[in-house]
């Protein structure tokens, strides 16, 4: 997807014009995939554009950098801060933010221990991550033949950049299929989650959603949705799922921060419940798109007004 740009980029603690915010072609980052990020979306609401869940990104922001022992030299406030003058200083009312964390220029080899450790903040305008389309309709999934990353071999837990090289392979298998997405395994063979997004499978009225020892990420979106969900009277519960509880569920979504919360039509061509999006899935999605925008008290807690 392209990207729009905007004006300026919170780059080690000041605002730069969007073309001057660069790195060295020998950044340690680049070369070994050392960096943590996140992906966080601002909405317009009634009050002004206002952060979702900006406190609980900064706070994974920071357990993923602690895995890999990388330490940010800012503090969570500080970040937290400078998000919101990123969104008000591009004057947007609705945007994608991307806070990376990454190992810079002055050191080569694979002790990362004294590295310069940067951090950027942008921002930009981000439409429908699958599409329109997808959105309303729902999406074709297909089982990868890539499976999620062993916990012992890269920690699930981490929003890690060199570990979505393995999102990245499985989503162009399913892209270059001709299916929208493509869903994970663990290596015990559970279904772990997509490339980008938690699922969510609904069977007989009740919401199942795998667990992080699966090797899924704890998805912020996710727990939205379990909250949502609760507070709609639908029971959640987080377990393992094989494939088949796919073939065979009544509805199933996937939810993210990038892709919202989309339905899914069919997973390896097995439709799902009549193929369209059905009555819990839209449910959720409407409930969650109002709260994003502020709309609903309850949630009023999840956001941030940047102004
Ligand atoms: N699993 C993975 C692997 C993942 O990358 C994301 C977010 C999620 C689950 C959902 O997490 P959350 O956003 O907290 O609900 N993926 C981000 C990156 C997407 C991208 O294209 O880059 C996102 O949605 O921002």
């Amino acid at each position: 997807m392209p990207i729009t740009e905007t004006e300026k980029i919170w780059m080690n603690g000041e605002l730069v014009p969007w073309h001057e915010a660069k790195i060295h072609v020998l950044t340690h980052g680049l070369h070994y995939g050392s960096g943590v990020f996140e992906g966080i979306r601002a909405y317009e609401t009634d009050g002004g554009p206002a952060i979702f869940r900006l406190d609980d990104h900064i706070r994974r922001l920071f357990d993923s950098a602690k895995i890999f022992l990388m330490k940010i030299p800012y503090t969570q406030s500080e970040l937290i801060e400078a998000s919101k003058a990123v969104v008000r200083e591009n004057n947007l009312d609705s945007c994608y933010m991307r806070p990376i964390v990454y190992l810079g220029y002055g050191e080569m080899g694979l002790n990362p221990l004294f590295c310069s450790v940067s951090v950027a903040i942008a921002a930009w305008p981000w439409g429908a991550y699958l599409g329109d389309e997808g959105m309303r309709n729902g999406i074709r999934l297909k089982i990868s033949s890539w499976q999620r990353h062993d916990p012992n071999a890269l920690p699930p837990a981490a929003k890690g950049t060199g570990m979505y090289i393995n999102s990245s392979m499985a989503k162009v298998e399913a892209v270059n299929a001709g299916y929208d997405e493509a869903i994970l395994l663990s290596p015990q063979g559970y279904v772990s989650e997509c490339t980008g997004e938690n699922l969510f499978v609904i069977k007989k009225g009740k919401m199942f959603t795998p667990p992080t020892s699966a090797g899924a990420l704890e998805g912020i979106t996710q727990s939205s949705v379990i909250r949502i969900a609760k507070d709609l009277g639908y029971e959640v519960s987080i377990e393992n799922l094989l494939r088949s509880d796919l073939y065979t569920a009544d509805e199933i979504f996937l939810c993210g921060t990038a892709a919202e919360v989309v339905p899914v039509s069919s997973v390896d061509d097995r439709i799902a419940g009549d193929g369209k999006p059905g009555p819990m899935t839209k449910a959720i999605q409407s409930k969650y798109f109002d709260a994003v925008r502020g709309r609903l008290d309850t949630y009023k807690d999840w956001i941030t007004y940047v102004r």
